[in-house]
């Protein structure tokens, strides 16, 4: 199987032996090829025969995706559609918020203490992100924040119980809502817009997502009724800390995409993104990788993310310890899934190996864009999804209807770029 790229570059790609199994739409079986280059080596191959079916992380890389002239054109409308702060800083009103959510000190004791002992070790409490209120909390962080609310009188550098319950929820939130943050203490650092791809888009965006399609062998339909390319742009100085680009998959948990018109009211929200495809839009003179923590791992435990201090989620630290590193290099495109299989042929779990992050630039400004490939994890809610999607195109297309899928898809995508 032959991959070619718009520059004319032929890359081979061979279908792989199936670490996992993915979408299976009828009546075509999609399994997903790699090109075959020393240049792709990144995670776990499937052209490795050792490779086992839920351990492993899938990534290719694939150089010359894009042409400069590509790459230079996306920045250009990226930058004349104007971009915003991927993250804001904390709002004032923190302390606030926090009293609004009504929850026990003994409740929140017990979601934190992961392993039961009874003690809150310190990555037990870096675990729970959402702590920091959009900052990213260090160990560091942490410490100085039981000095300043004197939450471990004993200084063993864990939180014991009865010294969690004599601590004032209040006094922590005081704290946090009276730190300065820096957009460089935030878990992102960065400025984004998107694109449309969809008919009537620029040729180029068009030609791109037809690339994608071809790339992922996934039905067209999929691909198409995908979110917007999302560009971003990292000054120096700029990071994005290890995520998943997808949510968790529980029963309560509804996917952006097809939250509407499924009609469903479920109490949590996630986007659904079955597939990452990023693209370096240019060549970055320092730092700026994506760093894939702990790609290729055997096991995954949350709580081995941070050992000895270090969290190697912290991609403005520890980007060295990191399992798999890419450079930036303009054109390539690196592609990798972020669910396994359900065993059915449709989205599984989400997968925790899939988990990365922007390094911190050190000199110069990086340039990517994303495209996801939206999936809900329920089947019946995607097929809702994609008959609602014909069907609004279907009645715009009228003569003189313009480009519909603009409308169509913007309608769906309202609200979905919300930031993980
Ligand atoms: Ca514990
Ligand atoms: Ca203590």
């Amino acid at each position: 199987m032959l991959f070619e790229s718009p520059t004319g570059r032929r890359v081979d790609v061979f279908e792989c032996p199936k670490p996992r199994q993915f979408l299976n739409f009828p009546p075509t079986s999609f399994d997903f090829f790699l090109p075959e280059s020393p240049a792709t080596s990144m995670g776990s191959y499937c052209n490795s025969s050792s490779v086992s079916v839920a351990a492993h992380t899938f990534a290719a890389e694939i150089p010359d995706f894009l042409t400069e002239e590509e790459c230079k054109l996306i920045v250009h409308l990226a930058k004349l559609k104007g971009l915003q702060k991927s993250q804001i800083l904390p709002t004032e009103d923190y302390e606030e918020a926090m009293e609004m959510i009504e929850i026990s000190q003994m409740d929140i004791f017990n979601l934190l203490d992961h392993n039961q002992d009874g003690q809150l070790q310190l990555k037990e409490v870096l675990t729970h992100t959402r702590l920091g209120n959009g900052r990213w909390m260090t160990p560091e962080n942490i410490r100085e924040m039981y000095t300043a609310v004197k939450a471990d009188p004993d200084g063993n550098g864990v939180l014991s119980l009865e010294e969690f319950k004599q601590l004032n929820i209040r006094d922590f939130h005081k704290y946090m809502g009276s730190q300065k943050v820096k957009m460089s203490d935030l878990v992102r650092n960065s400025q984004h817009t998107w694109l449309y791809q969809g008919e009537g888009a620029h040729q180029v965006m068009r030609a791109i997502r037809q690339r994608v399609m071809r790339l992922t062998r996934l039905p067209p339909e999929i691909v198409e009724h995908s979110e917007p390319l999302q560009v971003v742009r990292y000054d120096q100085g700029g990071h994005y800390h290890a995520h998943m680009d997808s949510g968790p998959v529980f029963p309560e948990t509804a996917c952006s995409h097809t939250k509407l018109v499924a009609n469903e009211s479920a109490p949590f929200e996630t986007s659904c993104r079955y597939v990452t495809v990023l693209f370096y839009l240019n060549n970055v003179t320092g730092g700026g990788e994506t760093v894939f923590p702990i790609a290729d791992n055997r096991t995954y435990e949350e709580m081995s993310l941070i050992q000895n201090d270090i969290d190697l989620r912290d991609t403005r630290k520890n980007c060295d310890k990191g399992n798999l590193r890419v450079k930036p290099q303009q054109g390539t495109a690196v592609f990798w899934y972020n669910y396994l299989s359900d065993g059915e042929g449709w989205v599984g779990e989400l997968d925790d190996f899939a988990l990365h992050g922007g390094c911190l630039v050190t000199q110069g400004t990086k340039w990517i864009a994303n495209n996801w490939i939206n999936v809900d994890p329920n089947r019946r809610r995607q097929q809702q999804f994609q008959q609602e999607m014909e069907r609004f195109a279907g009645s715009e297309a009228g003569p003189g209807a313009g480009a519909p899928g603009e409308w169509t898809v913007d309608k769906a995508y309202s609200g979905v770029h919300l930031e993980l």
